[in-house]
């Protein structure tokens, strides 16, 4: 290898700390050993290392947590509140031993002491509080909110089970629930003193106070406590602490005493489970609403309490409400928290008797609102008689709100056009009543934002189109972003030291820094380092997957990886044909010199999902065929990794050469994935969607492998109803030849039709995500990637400007623009000198 320091890197060879230092450590680890967990050193396993080392590591944040705290106060600062479902953290001892400063003492510690630290980071239970790409970029955001020193706080809920484990039973995914508290967990704080009461059912009665107005009071009904856990987040170098606030539910005692004292204990106790049961689970799905009620009381509960707790916070250092927009910024990601805004309206005018338009003025300015998703059914909606009877308030205040909206539109159009009223109104009243929760969380916000910016064209031309007339300022970009520090400086160590040796390591916080890269894109020795680095990477993720897997797999193949949740739009379906598609060829000799793939897919389907579920089996079931054939499986691997989740893909995505970013164009609003891939310098195979359509700009047309139809041409094909999937099927011998072996049985000889359903979603039932349509040009378009690859020297040289070009995407950069456009609050953190965002 060209360079000691990648050996280093990986092998654990940097330079000892000084002696002293890691006496100290492993005076703390043995403290902590003995007076946090009861435990001598002997016989003490590697989960009770595992959390010594985090209460130290613990112990090092802790100090600036406060401080940040205290400085928010004495600042009087505005403060950013991020109101998720999910959040998506991971683990966190790595990001923390980085942040302090402690990784490599750790390391060499551990070592000294003869124990095993990848086997104790391991131990860590993974944070899985969130679906996907949602959960995880409020965890990034998080994280470089706390960068740029913004007082922040993430509000959300502190599931006992997070996002269920995938294990794959005869090549079907089973869901099994993980009690990742099982063990406590070291980064969050229990605060029991921290409640407040949440309200459910009940009604609304008028008052009078004794000025004789009148108002309206929601009463009776049940109560839950939401009991607060706050999960510290640290910013790069530790400059700040901030916290990610999560309620638990905890049965009231009121509600106890009540039961209780009826004499029916055991009833009562079982009732007071079924208060807790609400922070019990997360809800596994991330493609349709379901509109259970359940989910419904879940996004209420942790509105209310942070609601609560942000007014409690706001009103120990102010008298009025006068300047709680200027101190007080909300985002709501997605419309999973959008009750925030009849909740604060109730808060305002019934608890504090203020005056109608006085509070909505206050909400308006402190409340914005991002969007996520624009596939119809993922789109939010509750039934007027849900709400009713849970909420009865908040259905009234929806009601008004909706009224004075509508009654404005009126006032400010020449002419009543009805239709255009019932298409603007916060209730759809086709069928069913229900109450548009995006419609609200628009008009109750004063920014509205998509993650892309092609995602925010379409939201202006499509599902916002008539509300972007009425407020035509309303709707901004901000594209989503990544943090460098786990998704590449903790992640990938090989390629983050070869780039500090190059370039130093402002880069870590200044990511457009890689732009200093540029000049070695063409230098021999430069390349052949990245390749070697490459190389590692992919040895240890073939390692990864042969213990756990129990394959071997040829570092020296392509590695084309699609790693994402499993969704029909995101079409891993075209990645299969496109892969038996290759395996055909080489049956049949007419592969020509394609180079060896391995191909590696990973992702969880929604449990109820069932065409997710049938394609995971279907990329078992083609992988056993292909695996086992030994014409072809020195030139063809298909690999699914199980149970993907936030440290799976930390394992994965440095090993990649590949990205396959293969949407129906207008159908994934950014995606997240793509750019952890691309500054990890795997060249994408995509379609023009999403964020990847930016990547496109940033890394140059040249340097990636855009195919498929462009976003007007996909919508004007499903919407005009002309795709003809059965012309493509019986005008292309090869597509045709690959839906045959899959639809009679080639991958299921025990069960022929196994695989009827998909066949037939696309040839007789209307593709709907184009798969027909994209899939001449997908194959042509991975045989020029496999071309590509030959030419090594072109290759490296592409992924090296990918990395370079990659700054744009760094979440510090995505924070900054919210912060400035948004939020209006300043970014300490974020250096003038650094990439303007
Ligand atoms: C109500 C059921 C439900 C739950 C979650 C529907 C939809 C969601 C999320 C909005 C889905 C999601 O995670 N969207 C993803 O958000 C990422 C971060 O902005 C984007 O990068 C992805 O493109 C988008 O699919």
């Amino acid at each position: 290898m060209a360079d000691d320091s990648l050996r280093t890197a990986l092998h654990d060879e940097s330079p000892a700390p000084p002696r002293a230092d890691i006496d100290d450590l492993k005076r703390r680890l043995h403290d902590h050993l003995r007076h946090s967990l009861g435990k001598g050193p002997v016989g003490s396993t590697n989960l009770d290392w595992y959390l010594a080392l985090a209460l130290a590591t613990r112990d090092l944040m802790v100090e600036t947590w406060m401080d940040s705290t205290r400085r928010a106060y004495s600042n009087d600062a505005k403060r950013v509140y991020y109101l998720s479902m999910e959040f998506l953290v991971g683990r966190s001892l790595d990001a923390n031993l980085l942040a302090t400063g402690s990784l490599d003492l750790a390391r060499h510690t551990l070592a000294d002491m003869d124990l095993d630290f990848e086997a104790i980071r391991e131990c860590e239970p993974e944070a899985a509080l969130g679906n996907g790409g949602l959960g995880r970029l409020a965890a990034c955001l998080m994280e470089s909110m706390t960068t740029l020193s913004i007082p922040a706080f993430g509000y959300g809920i502190y599931y006992d089970y997070g996002m269920f484990s995938q294990y794959i039973e005869d090549g079907q995914q089973v869901e099994m629930p993980e009690r990742w508290l099982r063990y406590g967990n070291v980064w969050a704080f229990d605060r029991p003193d921290v409640i407040m009461p949440v309200r459910f059912h009940g009604h609304v009665e008028d008052t009078r106070d004794q000025h004789g107005h009148v108002g309206r009071r929601w009463a009776g009904g049940e109560e839950v406590l939401a009991e607060a856990h706050d999960l510290m987040v640290a910013g790069h170098e530790c400059w700040t602490v901030n916290s990610i606030r999560l309620w638990s539910a905890q049965a009231s005692r009121e509600f106890d005493l009540r039961h209780f004292n009826q004499g029916d204990y055991i009833n009562a106790v079982a009732e007071q489970s079924f208060s807790e049961s609400l922070s019990h689970v997360l809800y596994p799905d991330d493609s349709t609403s379901m509109g259970k009620a359940l989910r419904l009381k879940q996004e209420y509960f942790f509105v209310a309490a942070s609601l609560r707790d942000i007014v409690r916070r706001f009103l120990s250092t102010h008298d009025d409400f006068t300047t709680f927009p200027r101190k007080v910024a909300i985002q709501l990601n997605d419309t999973h928290p959008a009750l925030a805004v009849p909740e604060l309206m109730r808060i305002l005018v019934d608890e504090h008797r203020l005056g109608w338009d006085e509070a909505w003025a206050i909400c308006n300015g402190t409340f914005a609102y991002t969007n996520h998703t624009l596939l119809p059914e993922a789109l939010e909606t509750w039934p007027v008689g849900l709400m009713e009877n849970m909420l009865p308030r908040h259905l009234e205040i929806i009601y008004r709100i909706n009224h004075q909206f509508l009654e404005g539109v009126r006032a400010r159009a020449k002419e009543v056009d009805d239709d255009r009223v019932r298409r603007l109104s916060m209730i759809d009243e086709g069928g069913e009543r229900r109450v548009r929760m995006s419609h609200l969380a628009f008009v109750g916000s004063h920014r509205v934002n998509g993650v892309a910016a092609l995602h925010t064209d379409l939201m202006r031309a499509g599902i916002f189109a008539e509300l972007h007339r009425e407020f035509p300022d309303r709707i901004v970009n901000k594209t989503n972003g990544i943090t460098p520090r786990r998704w590449l400086r903790s992640a990938n160590r090989p390629l983050s030291a070869l780039i500090t040796r190059h370039i130093g390591d402002r880069w870590v916080a200044h990511l457009d820094d890689l732009r200093g890269l540029l000049p070695l894109a063409e230098d021999a020795t430069f390349q052949e380092d990245f390749r070697a680095v490459k190389r590692l990477n992919k040895e240890a993720l073939c390692r990864y997957i042969d213990a756990r897997l129990g394959m071997e797999l040829d570092p020296e193949t392509l590695f084309d990886v699609q790693v994402k949740r499993i969704h029909e739009y995101k079409r891993q379906l075209l990645n299969v044909l496109h892969v038996i598609t290759l395996y055909l060829r080489l049956k049949e000799g007419r592969a020509g010199d394609a180079p060896p793939r391995t191909v590696i897919i990973a992702g969880k389907a929604a449990p109820a999902y069932y065409m997710a579920k049938l394609i995971i089996r279907l990329i078992h079931d083609v992988a056993r065929v292909i695996n086992a054939d030994p014409a072809t499986n020195d030139r063809l691997r298909l690999v699914f990794i199980p149970d993907y989740n936030v440290s799976v893909a930390e394992h994965i995505i440095p090993a990649a050469d590949l990205s396959e970013q293969i949407s129906t164009a207008g159908t994934e609003a950014s995606g997240t994935g793509n750019m952890k891939l691309a500054l990890n310098g795997a060249l994408t195979i995509g379609t023009r969607d999403g964020a990847n359509v930016e990547i496109g700009e940033e890394v140059g047309e040249e340097n990636i492998f855009f195919f498929g139809l462009p976003v007007e041409k996909a919508e004007h094909l499903r919407n005009n109803g002309s795709h003809d999937p059965w012309q493509y099927y019986t005008g292309d011998p090869e597509l045709h030849a690959v839906l045959d072996m899959i639809g009679q049985g080639g991958f299921s000889h025990a069960e022929p039709d196994r695989y009827r359903p998909i066949v037939d979603s696309l040839t007789r039932h209307g593709d709907h995500y184009l798969l027909l349509a994209d899939y001449a040009d997908y194959i042509a378009c991975q045989d020029r990637v496999g071309r590509a690859y030959l030419d090594t020297d072109a290759w490296t040289r592409m992924a090296i400007l990918n990395v370079a070009r990659m700054g744009k995407f760094s979440s510090d950069v995505t924070v900054a623009d919210y912060a400035a456009d948004i939020w209006g609050v300043p970014t300490p953190g974020w250096t003038a000198d650094a990439a303007s965002p």
